[in-house]
């Protein structure tokens, strides 16, 4: 069934989009993570991980789910690299789950589960599918937070010597790193909110650790370097458009800080430009964990910014009148569309980001690492007609098009995710695949979306 019959805003933007066509050599991709598609939990040798930790708390994660076998990659690896090449993806970007390398975190290495990713990028080379190695998406190794974790600066060195051992074994075949994935998320929810693990709640803790991934990952770019001749190492943040509630000064200057705590916090030393001072001041924030030479360290050129995105953030301040600057964030307006995650679907804000990390920040080279939405499929159609889920996808693409005429370097774009899978403290309740995973039988199913996006990848357009 053709899905602008069912949609009359897909018509809309089907006469809208006809002539966008996207470079040749645009890399069209998806992602995946380490814990959230893995399983093998326990196998061949892995340490356990601070997901496999804190999954295990009952209560910590809806329905008290866990990674455990999540979509039994480990072992459907083979599988799901055909389901690549069906969509005829260009990349895939997934993550090294850091505890299958060094059980311990340091000290003694695994072999085998290098061995596991040795196999798996000759496997996609071998598909013509380029790999894209994220090498920390959240799965800390648990005996490393059991002597401090992020807070603790040894953190940071004991990443490095992963950092340099994964490099050396796969540098050969691998050109693209990325060393974190969302380091905000890591220290915010995981050391301040507590959603995630190891689900602390300590501001102290949240500024060390957010300071400590960005060192960790200044550290490591030169040995990547070093060890990948031919590297091109980026590290991924997500970003927000922080839009004000209203015009009035409190609202705007709330949304100002807002976006320095949640977008300029870690984007801002990575250029060489420090923690920005506005929000230091405000929060009242003790940076007495910097030492002589970390900005330096952390400022080290990179040759591409990844960015996740997914919406934006509206602002006011808490009290206007009694000039209370604190960011509140609002609900989406009324009448915007959302996903299952309660998101409100702001393609623009794609656009904004894209052109700001250009102009503003002058970054030679950028990925969309992760984008994409859960909407709730129903797995009784016998095709799964996910027709939210391309609309969203649809749009979002036009605006990287729309960046990609103005002069963004926009090189490529990773949909997130390749299958549903673990969705971290909401477990299996959220679904962000292209390919349908029936999670008791593990049966795969590519999804209306997925069909489409083989079509836009073959054709380079958007129709
Ligand atoms: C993140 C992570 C992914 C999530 C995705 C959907 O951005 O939180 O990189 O692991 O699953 O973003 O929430």
């Amino acid at each position: 069934m053709d899905t602008s019959t069912q949609i009359p805003y897909l018509t809309r933007l089907n006469s809208l989009t006809r002539d966008m066509q996207f470079p040749p050599d645009f890399v069209w991709g998806a992602a995946t993570s380490a814990y959230q598609i893995e399983g093998a939990w326990n196998e061949d040798g892995k340490g356990l991980s601070i997901w496999d930790t804190f999954s295990h708390h009952p209560g910590a994660i809806r329905d008290n789910q866990t990674g455990d076998i999540a979509c039994d990659h480990y072992h459907r690896w083979q599988e799901d690299i055909s389901l690549m090449k069906s969509i005829g993806l260009k990349a895939y970007r997934f993550s090294v789950a850091w505890p299958r390398i060094f059980p311990q975190g340091t000290g003694k290495l695994n072999p085998q589960g290098l061995d596991f990713y040795q196999r798996l990028v000759d496997g996609l080379l071998s598909a013509d599918i380029e790999p894209f190695i994220t090498l920390y998406h959240w799965d800390l190794p648990q005996s490393l937070q059991d002597q401090g974790g992020w807070p603790n600066r040894d953190t940071a060195k004991a990443f490095v010597q992963y950092a340099d051992q994964v490099s050396r074994v796969l540098g050969d075949r691998v050109k693209y790193w990325i060393t974190f994935n969302e380091p905000f998320i890591v220290a915010w929810l995981g050391y301040l909110i507590g959603e995630h693990a190891p689900g602390h709640k300590d501001r102290d803790e949240m500024l060390r650790a957010a300071h400590h991934l960005l060192l960790a990952h200044g550290w490591s770019v030169p040995i990547l370097r070093q060890n990948a001749p031919h590297a091109q190492v980026g590290i991924t943040l997500d970003f927000y458009p922080v839009t004000p509630a209203s015009s009035h000064f409190a609202d705007r200057y709330a949304a100002w800080l807002q976006d320095g705590y949640r977008n300029r916090w870690l984007l801002d030393p990575l250029v060489a430009r420090g923690y920005p001072p506005e929000v230091i001041q405000f929060f009242n924030y003790p940076m007495d964990f910097i030492q002589p030479g970390d900005l330096e360290v952390i400022a080290t050129p990179i040759d591409f910014m990844g960015m996740n995105y997914y919406s934006r953030q509206i602002i006011r301040a808490r009290d206007r009148e009694n000039e209370d600057f604190t960011p509140i964030p609002l609900p989406p307006p009324s009448g915007s569309e959302i996903t299952e995650m309660g998101w409100e679907v702001y393609p623009q804000g794609l656009f904004e980001w894209l052109t700001r990390l250009t102009y503003e920040y002058r970054f030679p080279a950028i990925y969309v690492t992760e984008n994409g939405a859960a909407y709730p499929d129903n797995p009784d159609d016998c095709r799964i007609e996910d027709t939210q889920r391309i609309h969203y996808l649809r749009e979002h693409f036009a605006q990287a098009w729309r960046a990609l005429q103005v002069g963004v370097p926009l090189k490529g774009y990773f949909v997130w995710s390749l299958m549903d899978n673990f969705e971290w403290s909401h477990g299996y309740t959220k679904r962000f695949g292209l390919i349908y995973v029936d999670f008791k039988t593990q049966e795969r199913r590519m999804k209306r979306s997925a069909h489409w996006y083989r079509q836009v990848i073959a054709s380079g357009k958007l129709d």
